[in-house]
């Protein structure tokens, strides 16, 4: 029986032109989705980014099945309960030296909102109010909260509600240069010197008066932007010459994707907040979180009386015993199969592999770094993204899922996926670009 698909309104997706043609997933297991024909499909982007563990994993099933026949809810509100707290302790465990502290949320846009407000928070608690600007970057994603579009830098996520946004906001340069640094393999040699344009943003305003930088350490949704080398590093020593601080927002390049746990450790420069979602749990329940300095946290708990609510936020959800449990799993599965270290393994292959597209009908760049990898395609004239959308349409009817964003083709394979389903995704590239004029 054909699905009924009238009633649902489908997130980020042309709903038109779905609904004429459904693709529809059933099951899923280890690297393959099964469709609603019975086919098999390869995931090329563990779903959107987050099933780094690959899917179906028995732990992680379990955990989720008896924390619900145990404890399907309990408040977090003036109450907890054991593995929210398990949870927090297993992740500080992985991120860098000095952020221990960690905030749920239900998501990676909740995460950022929830960041945004504890910085303005915390620069309140420590005297320094006047401190209420964000900068942000073009091409930014930071989910589609109305602070996250505000801080985030793509256009098609922002211009209708561009009214609407939250003020005292600017924006850095990307860091996108084909010219320069096009079929880079890894970090772009060309290309540090973009950080310095925070400084000519801060002779816009007063420095005193910005409270928080945010980027992704590595840009995925906007089509897989790798920073050049050193880029993060001058962005850092410029924060801390002006007293910003330094939001990455991890949601994609946390938990493995770089071979790393965090971008910050790849990178070797520790900002003073993440945020984070997807991986945390495999993806397994909406979750995410706000990771922050203990500094951050200790001077917000120190500010306020002893009967008083420090920080005035969060979720009827946040920490909700189904994620928190799932997290304990995803986290235990991630060291023990030592999943990260793998996907640091893996990383040349998928580099080599990526790079053989180069040539390719249509192919206009190539950009990898750990197990991510975006192929960016030279646009058909008038139809900006349809070229994109006929390789993904003819990969997934080949057997492997890729992700596409305007003509730019999006791999993030699972970190337990094999040297061989590595060439295979991009071979089906290899073929889909043959055959799509
Ligand atoms: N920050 C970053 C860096 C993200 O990539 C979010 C925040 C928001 O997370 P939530 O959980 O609210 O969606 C994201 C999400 C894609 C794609 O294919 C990327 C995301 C979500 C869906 C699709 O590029 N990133």
């Amino acid at each position: 029986m054909p699905v009924q698909t009238d009633h649902l309104w489908m997130p980020f997706t042309a709903n038109k032109q779905f609904k004429a043609a459904p693709r529809l997933f059933v099951s899923a297991q280890g690297m393959y989705y099964t469709t609603d024909d019975g086919r098999q499909v390869l995931d090329g982007t563990a779903g959107l980014w987050c099933v780094n563990a690959g899917h179906g994993r028995e732990t992680i099933v379990k955990a989720i099945a008896d924390t619900a026949a145990t404890l399907d809810y309990a408040p977090m509100f003036q109450m907890g309960h054991p593995k929210a707290f398990e949870a927090a302790s297993k992740l500080a465990e992985i991120t860098p030296a000095g952020m221990d502290k960690v905030f749920f949320t239900n998501s990676g846009s909740e995460a950022v909102d929830s960041a945004l407000k504890m910085v303005l928070t915390y620069h309140r608690a420590r005297g320094e109010a006047q401190r209420t600007k964000f900068i942000g970057r073009e091409r930014g994603y930071h989910g589609v909260g109305f602070g996250g579009i505000s801080v985030g830098g793509i256009g098609g996520n922002r211009k209708h509600f561009s009214a609407n946004l939250m003020p005292g906001v600017d924006h850095l340069p990307h860091t996108l240069n084909l010219e320069h640094a096009a079929f880079s393999r890894g970090e772009p040699e060309w290309g540090a010197h973009l950080a310095d344009n925070l400084e000519n943003i801060l002779t816009l305003h007063d420095p005193s008066t910005i409270a928080a930088v945010i980027v992704e350490p590595l840009a995925g949704s906007t089509g897989v932007l790798i920073p050049p080398k050193g880029y993060l590093k001058r962005l850092r020593e410029l924060c801390d010459k002006h007293g910003l601080l330094l939001i990455f927002d991890e949601v994609i390049t946390g938990f493995g994707r770089l071979g790393t746990p965090f971008a910050a450790q790849y990178f070797g420069v520790t900002p003073d907040l993440m945020t984070v979602a997807k991986g945390l749990n495999n993806a397994a329940v909406p979750m995410g979180a706000v990771v922050c300095k203990n500094e951050i946290y200790d001077t917000v708990i120190n500010s306020a009386p002893q009967a008083a609510i420090e920080f005035f936020h969060g979720y009827t959800y946040s920490a909700h015993p189904l994620a928190a449990a799932s997290a304990c799993a995803a986290l235990d599965l991630y060291k023990e199969e030592k999943l990260f270290e793998r996907a640091a393994s893996l990383s040349q292959h998928f580099e080599d592999e990526i790079h053989r597209l180069k040539g390719a009908p249509h192919v206009k760049d190539i950009r990898n770094l750990g197990l991510v990898g975006g192929v960016e395609l030279n646009s058909r004239d008038g139809a900006v993204g349809a070229r994109a959308y006929e390789a993904f349409l003819h990969c997934y009817h080949h057997g492997v899922l890729v992700r596409y964003t305007g003509d730019i083709l999006a791999f993030s394979p699972p970190l337990i996926v094999s040297e061989e389903q590595i060439t295979q995704i991009f071979a089906a590239v290899g073929e889909a670009l043959k055959t799509i004029a």
